[in-house]
């Protein structure tokens, strides 16, 4: 079932998650929770962080084409084994400052090992938009957050927003 986002600020989306060693039913559970929490957001990547768990589970579905079939991803342990010298600027945002978006530049392409829920180890590379959504979501998972590559005006400036976005969220009881 769908599960609330945290909002930045929050300690929790600050802190590294920790790796999973085995995985269980309730993790499985958790990966189907976090993509209908992504998809009724709607996004396209949702880390584990950012509903309050902090393990090393991230979701992803980048399909935009209208019509084409979804590709819903669960990664556990998900890692970066490299990245191409090409780089890319997207207008990311993110659920956890929501109404933010900033250019960001990353690896045009990144290659990925992953563990899938039926606990085969698998590796792809991704390029475009999977690419950025990835390294965004792996990002998650360290505690770091596209703000970051961000000047520490812009930083605060934003930062201030939200805090005063989850005061007016408070009173309004959303
Ligand atoms: O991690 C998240 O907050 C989910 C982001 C992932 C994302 C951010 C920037 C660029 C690619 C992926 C959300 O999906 S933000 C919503 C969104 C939707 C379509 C394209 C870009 C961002
Ligand atoms: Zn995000």
């Amino acid at each position: 079932m769908k599960r609330p986002i945290l909002i930045h600020p929050d300690p929790r989306l600050k802190k590294v998650a920790a790796p999973i060693d085995d995985i269980s039913d309730e993790l499985r559970q958790l990966a189907d929770d976090m993509l209908a929490t992504m998809y009724d957001a709607p996004g396209i990547g949702l880390a584990a962080p950012q509903i309050g768990v902090g393990t090393r589970l991230i979701v992803l579905d980048c399909v935009k084409e209208e019509g084409a079939a979804p590709r819903p991803l669960a990664m556990f342990n998900p890692e970066i084994v490299s990245s191409s010298e090409e780089l890319n600027t997207y207008e990311e945002g993110c659920l956890s400052i929501p109404e933010i978006y900033a250019d960001v530049t990353r690896p045009e392409a990144v290659t990925v090992r992953w563990i899938d829920p039926d606990g085969a180890e698998r590796e792809e590379t991704f390029d475009g938009l999977w690419a950025t959504c990835v390294q965004h979501e792996i990002d998650h998972l360290n505690g770091k957050l596209f703000i970051d590559y961000l000047s520490g005006l812009k930083r605060q400036l934003i930062t201030r927003k939200m805090v005063k976005l989850k005061r007016d969220r408070a009173r309004e009881g959303v």
